[in-house]
């Protein structure tokens, strides 16, 4: 990264969100502690973004002022009316017709992640519109029944927009999810976790400096659908709880404070074959979890807090190789707590008795597989963090340069291999993928990355191999670290189905 582009992110976001000086960002993290333990101490409602067709459907992207906490309101920018966009629920095989209006002070587009429309329906940056301008998506949804999500895609200020609200949820239904009988109605919750800092007077705060350009923005407030730890409260029953990861740069390692197992029914894109029960999840920035919680048998007054369990990151700052254990980890004043740091995301407060729950079903769905044997070729993608710089295979992203060609049709494996101090969530856009391997570092696939996936998270040291078929469209399509510092700052390639 050039120094131009450098102070290119703090201008802009500053021109948004007011002053930068480092005297007034310590003195808000001082008097920010305090704001968090009011806002906790008094928690808000989840947010319950409207469901909407996506047929006919107009988006406008616009600047607002919400209530992110209860009696603390911010200015975010927003798709719909909330801190989170309208939840666009589809069944497999419906038509999208969608409308994009720009309304803020700066370009945007929209991706629709996971999904796998045309190349002029993708959201590359190359495609991003000025305000009073429009983007025209046409494209019928063929994925399976599960949780996608759609967000800013604009170049090289996708992580301010989403940070600031530019993110939702994309529910696709079909018959082989119907068939199962899960959780639904008021029984199913759909969530955006992510985390936020925010200043004295308690409204979100994007200012990255030093650090936060290399690891990516950690925060130490959790948002919920874009509020600060919810309270959301549920009848003593089952729960169908779906998950999208959408921090800056957090993972989450997602547990219950009961240490209650979770049941895993679907990953990224759709069910996985058979329920699996784990202790924790660990989701990167665009992976998502369909989960079933069972609350039956708590008495009413219950709280069970949903919780971002502590684990080993390597490359946080001067921490000896990343931060470990209970508690948070101020960093430098910044309202940062470390990467693996415990994190408490919100809260299920147990109201009621409810239904008598149902067993999960035994099988799920059918999942075709793709054995190594299958591919026609293999690519190595190496990503890097040094010196202020992201990068893939040595480069920086360049918005029309082809940096791969892939024949239309062809199964190919690509390997991801992580050669920096920080952990990269890899996105593909046009494919869904299968996990085939992971090396060094964790050394295996886990539970979550058995089915249908579009991001994996590579840690440091690791060398992660994905099995994929590149039949949806011919056209230009991303590869991206999905860590939104790191993206912006050219972690990010184009290539070509052709
Ligand atoms: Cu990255």
């Amino acid at each position: 990264m050039n120094r131009r582009d450098f102070l290119g992110i703090g201008a802009t976001a500053s021109s948004l969100l007011g002053p930068t000086s480092a005297s007034l960002l310590a003195a808000c993290a001082t008097r920010g502690t305090r704001l968090a333990e009011l806002q906790v101490a008094s928690s808000w409602p989840l947010y319950r973004p409207e469901f909407v067709s996506p047929e006919g459907l107009t988006l406008t992207a616009r600047h607002a002022t919400v209530e992110i906490a209860r009696g603390v309101s911010s200015p975010i920018l927003t798709w719909g009316d909330g801190p989170v966009g309208p939840t666009i629920e589809a069944r497999t095989g419906q038509r999208a017709t969608i409308v994009m209006q720009n309304e803020l002070d700066e370009p945007t587009i929209a991706h629709w992640h996971g999904l796998r429309p045309p190349e002029s329906a993708d959201g590359h940056p190359r495609l991003q519109v000025g305000r009073g301008e429009r983007y025209v998506y046409e494209f019928v949804v063929r994925e399976p029944a599960g949780l996608y999500w759609y967000h800013s895609h604009a170049h090289a200020r996708t992580a301010p927009q989403v940070y600031l609200g530019l993110a939702g949820l994309f529910v696709v239904r079909d018959d082989v999810e119907k068939a199962l009988d899960l959780p639904s109605g008021p029984h199913e919750l759909t969530i955006v976790l992510q985390d936020k800092r925010q200043d004295a007077a308690g409204r979100l705060a994007y200012v990255p400096v030093g650090h936060d350009l290399m690891e990516g923005f950690l925060s130490d407030g959790p948002f919920v659908n874009g509020v600060r730890f919810p309270r959301i409260e549920v009848e003593a029953a089952r729960y169908r709880l779906r998950v999208l990861a959408a921090a800056n740069a957090r993972i989450f390692r997602l547990g219950l404070s009961t240490g209650t197992p979770l049941t895993l029914i679907g990953g990224d894109a759709g069910l996985l074959d058979a329920p699996v029960e784990v202790p924790s999840i660990d989701l990167g920035t665009g992976e998502r979890a369909d989960l079933l919680i069972d609350f039956a048998g708590h008495e009413p007054g219950t709280v069970v807090r949903l919780r971002s369990l502590p684990f080993r990151s390597p490359g946080g700052m001067g921490m000896g190789g990343g931060m470990m254990g209970r508690g948070r980890m101020m960093m430098g004043g910044s309202g940062a707590s470390a990467q693996g740091a415990e994190l408490d995301l919100a809260e299920f407060v147990v109201t009621r008795g409810g239904p008598r729950s149902r067993p999960a079903p035994s099988r799920l769905a059918t999942l075709e597989r793709l054995p190594r044997s299958s591919a026609a070729r293999e690519r190595t993608f190496r990503f890097d963090s040094r010196m202020m710089m992201h990068t893939i295979n040595g480069r920086r992203f360049e918005m029309e340069r082809v940096d791969e060609r892939v024949p239309f049709g062809a199964i190919e494996i690509w390997r991801f291999i992580n050669d920096g101090p920080f952990p990269h969530p890899v996105h593909m856009h046009a494919v869904h993928f299968q996990v085939l391997s992971r090396s060094g570092g964790r050394a295996r696939v886990f539970p979550w990355e058995r089915g249908w996936k579009d991001t994996v998270l590579v840690f440091p040291g690791e060398s992660v191999d994905v099995i994929a078929r590149f039949d949806s469209h011919r056209g230009m399509f991303l590869l991206h670290c999905h860590n939104l510092e790191h993206e912006d700052m050219g972690m990010m390639m184009n290539f070509q189905i052709e």
